[in-house]
């Protein structure tokens, strides 16, 4: 089998490690060039010695605020300046939100991740989110937001409403950022990663891949995310879903293997993280996604709506699991 590129573990004076490792983007891209077999192989090892193979966590979103977002994300349905088909709603009723969090609680998820078409939350928004987070935990589920970048104060709020985790993508590499988001900034998006860390929340974070990013932006995207210190806790990997009317809506979809690929990547070089196959299941073949479980993906989006696309049936979720003997936790 070829040599696997390890990135070095940095040691304390006592010989204690500081941090499991500092990736560069030569190294990911030496993954990424290993043969698929060896690969998927080196990626089980990482996931067998950090986590149970055959189980896997599932989260269900629920959009609480639709369409209408000032910003430019060009693979976005919920942009205001692109014509889709996806409607403005105005935030939902805390009832509501209750009542999905009850049926996504009823059928097996363990997080409820409200999501709002923002650049940032207004305070008078995040007094209402509060409520919302309140309610959701009181559920006995785990919370998470994605609400946009964060101004002073504001996490420490949403850590007070009880929020486990907020969830904020880096979406692709820095160097990428700007052929797909203008109105804000990659470093925008590190500074409410700082923002959410400081306030003691877990951190999700992941990205999009199929946007016509190079191979090297991928690594550097999974690089990016690997060495924030810590690495965040889950991290969805998104299949891009093509949204008529948005600037990407035509971008030839990523090969199969390069996405398996890309799962892997992620998984060896955050070993103690959820990977979250999340968008673009519902186009994937049962035998696709196993690929991608085997590579190390432990996490799911769970529930038959993303945000504002569609997701697998939990019933077709549900028979799987039992075909690929997988259990949620
Ligand atoms: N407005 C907030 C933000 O941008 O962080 C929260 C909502 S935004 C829709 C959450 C994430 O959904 C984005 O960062 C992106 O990773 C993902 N996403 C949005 N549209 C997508 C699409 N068409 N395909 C795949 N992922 C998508
Ligand atoms: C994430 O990484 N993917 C989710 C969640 N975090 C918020 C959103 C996917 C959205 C897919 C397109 C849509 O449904 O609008
Ligand atoms: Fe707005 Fe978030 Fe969509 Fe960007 S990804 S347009 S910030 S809702």
């Amino acid at each position: 089998m070829n040599a696997i590129p390890q990135a070095d573990a940095l040691m304390r004076d006592d010989a204690t490690p500081v941090r499991s490792a500092r990736w560069t983007v030569a190294e990911v891209e030496a993954l990424y060039q290993l043969p698929l077999m060896d690969l998927i192989y080196r990626a089980q090892q990482v996931h067998r010695e950090n986590f149970d193979a055959n189980e896997i966590q599932r989260s269900t979103l629920l959009s609480v605020k639709t369409g209408g977002c000032s910003e430019d994300c060009g693979y976005c349905s919920q942009a205001a300046r692109y014509n889709t088909e996806t409607e403005r709603e105005a935030l939902l009723p805390l009832d509501e939100v209750i009542a999905a969090a009850q049926v996504a609680k009823d059928k097996g998820a363990s997080r409820f991740c409200m999501g709002a078409a923002w650049r940032g939350p207004k305070d008078k928004d995040l007094a209402q989110v509060g409520a919302m987070i309140r309610a959701v935990k009181g559920l006995g589920l785990q919370t998470c937001v994605t609400l946009g970048m964060l101004k002073d104060g504001q996490a420490n709020e949403l850590k007070e409403a009880g929020l486990d985790y907020y969830n904020h993508n880096l979406d692709t590499d820095a160097s990428f950022y700007g052929q797909v988001i203008t109105t804000h900034k990659h470093a925008d998006r590190i500074d409410t990663l700082g923002q959410v860390r400081a306030a003691g929340i877990k951190v999700c974070s992941g990205g999009i891949i199929g946007m016509g990013e190079s191979r090297r932006n991928r690594a550097a995207l999974i690089v990016q995310l690997a060495n924030l210190d810590p690495p965040p806790e889950s991290v969805p990997i998104n299949n891009l879903v093509p949204i008529p009317g948005t600037p990407l809506a035509n971008v030839a979809p990523i090969d199969n293997f390069e996405f398996v690929r890309t799962i892997a990547a992620a998984r060896i070089t955050m070993p103690t993280s959820f990977v979250r196959l999340s968008a673009g299941r519902q186009a994937m073949a049962e035998e696709l996604q196993a690929l991608c479980f085997l590579a190390g993906a432990n996490s799911i989006f769970y529930g038959d709506k993303l945000l504002t696309t569609g997701n697998p049936e939990a019933d077709r979720d549900e028979a799987l699991f039992e075909k690929l003997g997988l259990r949620p936790i």
